[in-house]
């Protein structure tokens, strides 16, 4: 792999940087993204330090008077996304969509702040930055543990695909075919506009997609109500294991700087939520399979879902399950880590999250094999991401056979990963 990747991982930052955040792509996704913006922050800090702590206090400054911080900033209007904030209407003083993502703020702290330890001037700022954000992130968490366990299970829920981040994976077939779709106000899709529609959600997801949308709005977007009254409520193991992982990182920065109850409490939440999500492990499928809160059935789903908990503390017998699984999947298709399992009904090789390849859940492997000890797939993993590069640029995901880009291009959170692998 060449400096010029990296260089060129740089120039994709800088084009989409828009001065405190940065978007994910230009046209496709104007505005700023939760979960793009920590990941993205780590290839920031190659750059600066400065700039990588600014992204993930920009999306802060929008985090609710509750805790949530949402799934979208729209910090600049644009017609080319939809939903933008006239459907949301979520009443916020800059628009925001009135739903969450991926919690992948305490994993970025921590690894901001860690990086930050070799010079004492970037220490300095590490620490001030750092503990202002650590209130942030931990109200965060408790919101989630407040409004979407509010049962006291120890794991949380997520209310709509698109919080997963993972938003047409097979793993919501099911509980997607329960929410109803009639009704919704006629609404015209962006997204195909930017990028070919056979790699995009279905319209009949986009359906049920608003209709949860125009269900909570109706709903005042009171937190409150919204989990016990959504009738697309699923616990997935990979939003839990990274919750799990953030508030364990959360309690290892606060510990550092001293902040004892912070660090007590997220530790807290962190071990009751990884006792919770053992009992998710799924024997004959040697993985983590969720399940859908509304009726009480399993997913048994062969997707990536399953294996992205190994960014938590799991066991090591389920670790190395995890990554022979992954191994596995090497076998059969030139590149790793497919989204969906290969052989398993649902996959799709060019569509969205049903088997295409990202680097972020690359990356979120990658991390929790090495973690894990498990290193030779993590080097597999690198190895084959950087080809990914070599072989199709920057794009949003890729085909697990070909190598293919799809999706969105010059795509900023992919670059980000570039940049965490070789730097
Ligand atoms: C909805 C921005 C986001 C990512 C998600 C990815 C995709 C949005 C969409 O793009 O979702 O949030 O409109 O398709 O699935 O993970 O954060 O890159």
């Amino acid at each position: 792999m060449s400096s010029a990747s990296l260089e060129n991982a740089f120039a994709v930052l800088r084009e989409n940087d828009r001065g405190t955040y940065t978007v994910p792509t230009k046209g496709l996704y104007p505005f700023q993204w939760n979960w793009d913006s920590c990941l993205t922050a780590l290839g920031l800090a190659a750059i600066s330090q400065d700039r990588a702590w600014t992204e993930i206090e920009t999306l802060f400054e929008h985090q609710w008077p509750d805790g949530m911080v949402p799934q979208i900033v729209f910090h600049v209007p644009s017609d080319t996304y939809f939903p933008g904030p006239d459907i949301w209407q979520t009443n916020r003083p800059t628009p925001t969509s009135g739903i969450t993502q991926p919690a992948v703020a305490g994993f970025a702290v921590r690894r901001l702040f860690d990086r930050a330890q070799d010079r004492h001037t970037d220490r300095a700022m590490a620490e001030t930055r750092s503990r202002a954000l650590l209130h942030k992130i931990d109200a965060w968490h408790a919101w989630f543990y407040r409004n979407r366990d509010p049962h006291g299970e120890g794991l949380v829920a997520i209310l709509h695909p698109w919080e997963a981040g993972r938003d047409n994976s097979v793993d919501w077939d099911e509980a997607l075919a329960q929410v109803p779709t009639s009704g919704i106000t006629p609404y015209r899709r962006r997204d195909t506009d930017h990028a070919n529609p056979a790699h995009r959600p279905t319209d009949a997801q986009y359906d049920a997609f608003v209709w949860l949308v125009e269900h909570f709005r109706r709903l005042g977007w009171d937190n409150s109500l919204l989990h016990d009254a959504s009738p697309f409520r699923v616990v997935d193991p990979a939003f839990n294991a990274i919750l799990i992982r953030s508030c364990a990182d959360l309690a290892a920065v606060a510990e550092a700087l001293g902040e004892k109850t912070l660090a007590q409490r997220n530790r807290a939440w962190a071990q009751r939520s990884l006792d919770a999500l053992d009992a998710l492990w799924h024997v004959s499928s040697q993985r983590y399979q969720g399940f859908n809160r509304a009726t009480g059935e399993r997913i048994d789903s062969r997707s990536i879902g399953g294996l992205l908990p190994i960014l938590a503390a799991i066991p090591p017998a389920r670790a190395a399950a995890i990554a022979g699984q992954i191994a596995a999947m090497g076998e059969q298709m030139h590149f790793l880590v497919p989204s969906h399992d290969p052989g398993a009904p649902g996959y799709e090789a060019q569509r969205y999250w049903r088997g295409p390849i990202w680097l972020i859940t690359n990356f979120l492997i990658e991390n929790g094999l090495r973690q894990a000890g498990q290193t030779e797939v993590a080097d597999r993993i690198v190895r084959s991401s950087l080809d990914l590069i070599e072989k199709s640029g920057f794009a949003e995901y890729y085909e697990p056979q070909t190598g293919a880009a799809l999706g969105g291009g010059r795509f900023t959170w992919t670059a980000a990963m570039v940049i965490e692998f070789l730097t």
